[in-house]
């Protein structure tokens, strides 16, 4: 068994495993502990990490980053068509409604599940889960990324107060390349209790990187006439340098250059750029800072002087003015005792070894926090047709199961949804829909009480779990649970693709709760890093198939562009005396229709469409092959039939 936590950020991953001697942070092949979120196409392999990274001015369409927040999200979601005109790749809508990069629809995640997988909240974290599953691995828990922060700085403090003492009360901030998170945990000797969470999903490093890359846009179009906007390739190489630009500010205040040789148009161009003026440009994005310090505070219900420590992780707290901005907020300076590149990823190989049987680690309990207020609600011939009631508010503990009783004598069925929509980041509030099946009344005529377990677990994900029916005993007045426990045969079933499928439960007692709807296309930004157990031979069997698969359906789209090319050589060259005018451009014709298709939508069929494609220009072009080895075969018959006589 290894033990291993794995935090896939949007911009980079780590990779954490338990060891006897302790947590150790691993390097990939190129001995960086840091591997980009990336994951390059070409036509007959895949690159994942630097390599990919690598590619990406070469092979823009087919080199995937930023895949984590399309998790279990609708295609139709606000946040998707915001990002789409931004990518150098494409995204299409999956039959679900589901978003699905088109490089090869849904094996983006699940190829590179197989070394770090990713994930969130009900639709992400499901969908994630799908993808471990499909990875073939095992993942014991899903976690926050600030409380695996929180596991990591507490697991180690030697100093903490007894239970029976009053808590420290630590707060922490990771601000990465996509998103801002903050937290409040209250320790105490061996445990953590998270006490509210706020978060801005879209504010983050890469907010900053574009203020620069547009202003520099600007400048370029002024200075050098060029329409930087119309070149992606120009966009992705201005970002990169824009990227280095911004690290090299976090340690410098004087005027630092931005050189790019052969930029568009054979012009190579600079510019400079200081502290001051990057933080005037980007003053809208650093005036968001404080509304989610302010939020978790006021949730807390502490004062600052309450606060004992702020800790920051993420990349983009080495932003000067955002440390600043943070230890003004709080009154106190900023601490960095953590890493803060691998804090997240050693925090989920904490957990992972606490969870495994194979580690010996201190024990330290955590509960963890329901981010977004969840309402289950009914049909009800009383309350005006629809009754409700909040099952859990926010920053409710977690996981966590409910008993809620109802009084029915009919089966009934149960919505729910997230209660506050102006709080989400997404449009859909919906989590899903249940049903409860096979209540009748009492024999007396009158309804029966029934029992519904609702539970969110310790992924995060919200489930009615099970129902019961509980009779009236003849003669007594009391309630009695008749012998009706309900068994949960299996927790949730997951198949191939970014959709759940609701899991069927079955019950020993005549009272069902079965999930008939769940199509979740929300997500919340919280949960992002993953703490898994996998066996030190990941079984891939799934991997290598999808890989051949892959290869195979490659393998047939470019034996159709292979043959685009090869008839259109060989009409103008030694088919052209073969073929009269009218069918040679008819056959140019279509070998330019098919072209295009390539580029378009052929660009991302199944096999079979390739091999079928492959068929009809064969049979098209068939006439003129016949010609031309007619005229060959003739004079070679002539020739050996001449030998012979
Ligand atoms: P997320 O948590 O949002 O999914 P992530 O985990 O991939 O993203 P991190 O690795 O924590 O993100 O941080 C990456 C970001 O930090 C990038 O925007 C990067 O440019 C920025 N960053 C890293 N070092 C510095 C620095 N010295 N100064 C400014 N920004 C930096
Ligand atoms: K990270
Ligand atoms: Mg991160």
């Amino acid at each position: 068994m290894s033990v291993v936590g794995i935090d896939v950020g949007f911009q980079n991953c780590y990779i954490a495993v338990a060891r006897s001697g302790g947590i150790e942070t691993i390097a990939n092949e190129y001995s960086d502990r840091c591997t980009p979120a990336w994951v390059s196409l070409a036509s007959k392999n895949r690159t994942i990490g630097n390599a990919a990274k690598g590619q990406i001015i070469t092979n823009f369409k087919n080199t995937v980053h930023g895949f984590k927040k399309f998790h279990g999200r609708a295609f139709d979601d606000p946040y998707v068509q915001g990002e789409k005109p931004k990518l150098p790749y494409s995204l299409h809508k999956l039959a679900s409604g589901n978003t699905g990069i088109k490089v090869t629809p849904l094996s983006i995640v699940i190829i590179f599940v197989s070394q770090v997988p990713s994930f969130f909240t009900d639709a992400e974290r499901r969908s994630v889960m799908d993808s471990t599953q499909i990875a073939g691995l095992n993942c014991l828990r899903l976690i926050n990324d600030t409380t695996a922060v929180a596991l990591a700085y507490g697991i180690y403090k030697q100093d903490l107060p007894t239970p029976d003492e009053k808590p420290r009360n630590v707060v922490f901030v990771d601000l990465g390349h996509s998103s801002f998170q903050v937290s409040i945990s209250a320790f105490n000797k061996g445990k953590l209790k998270v006490l509210a969470t706020a978060f801005d999903p879209y504010l983050g490093g890469r907010n900053f990187d574009e203020v620069l890359v547009e202003h520099f846009c600007e400048e370029f179009k002024a200075r050098y006439k060029l329409n930087v906007r119309e070149n992606p390739r120009a966009i992705l190489r201005l970002s990169q340098e824009c990227e280095k630009l911004k690290k090299l500010m976090s340690a410098n205040c004087s005027d630092l250059p931005i050189n790019i040789e052969c930029f568009m148009n054979d012009i190579d161009v600079t510019g400079k750029m200081n502290r001051v003026q990057f933080e005037e440009l980007c003053a809208p994005f650093l005036m968001r800072v404080e509304a989610p310090l302010k939020a978790v505070i006021e949730q807390s219900k502490l004062s600052r002087d309450e606060i004992y420590a702020v800790e920051v992780v993420g990349g983009a707290t080495r932003i000067p003015s955002i440390k600043e901005r943070i230890s003004k907020f709080f009154g106190k300076d900023v601490s960095t005792t953590l890493n803060a590149d691998e804090a997240v990823a050693r925090g989920c190989a904490l957990q992972c070894a606490i969870l495994s049987p194979a580690f010996k680690v201190r024990e330290f309990s955590i509960t963890d926090v329901v981010p977004f207020p969840i309402t289950l609600r009914w049909k009800s011939p009383t309350e005006d047709g629809v009754g409700e009631c909040e099952v859990y508010s926010k920053n409710h503990a977690a996981p966590f199961s409910k008993v809620i009783t109802f009084h029915k004598d009919e089966p009934f069925d149960l919505e729910a949804l997230y209660s506050l929509p102006q709080e989400l980041p997404y449009p859909d509030i919906r989590i899903g829909h249940f049903s409860v099946q096979n209540v009748v009344p009492q024999p007396d005529g009158n309804s029966s009480k029934v029992k519904v377990k609702v539970r969110i677990n310790v992924h995060g994900i919200f489930s009615v779990s099970s129902a019961s029916l509980i009779e009236k005993q003849k003669g007594e007045g009391e309630d009695v649970q008749m012998d009706m426990e309900a068994t949960v045969q299996n927790e949730g079933s997951y198949t191939k693709g970014t959709h759940w499928i609701a899991p069927s439960v079955t019950f020993q007692a005549s009272c069902v709760v079965s999930l008939w709807h769940v199509r979740v296309s929300y997500s919340v930004l919280c949960y992002t890093c993953l703490t898994l157990s996998l066996p030190l031979c990941v079984p891939q069997g799934q991997m290598i198939v999808q890989d051949k698969l892959e290869k195979e359906r490659n393998d047939a789209k470019n034996a159709v562009e292979e043959y685009v090319y090869d008839l259109r050589d060989k009409l103008c060259g030694i088919y052209e005396k073969y073929t009269t005018e009218e069918d040679s451009n008819r056959l140019t014709l279509m070998l330019e229709d098919t072209e295009n298709w390539l580029y378009e939508e052929g660009e991302d069929q199944d096999k079979q469409v390739y091999v079928d494609k492959l068929e009809d220009l064969k049979r098209f072009a068939q006439p003129v092959h016949d010609r031309h080895r007619e005229q060959e075969d003739r004079p070679r018959a002539f020739e050996e039939m001449g030998k012979k006589i």
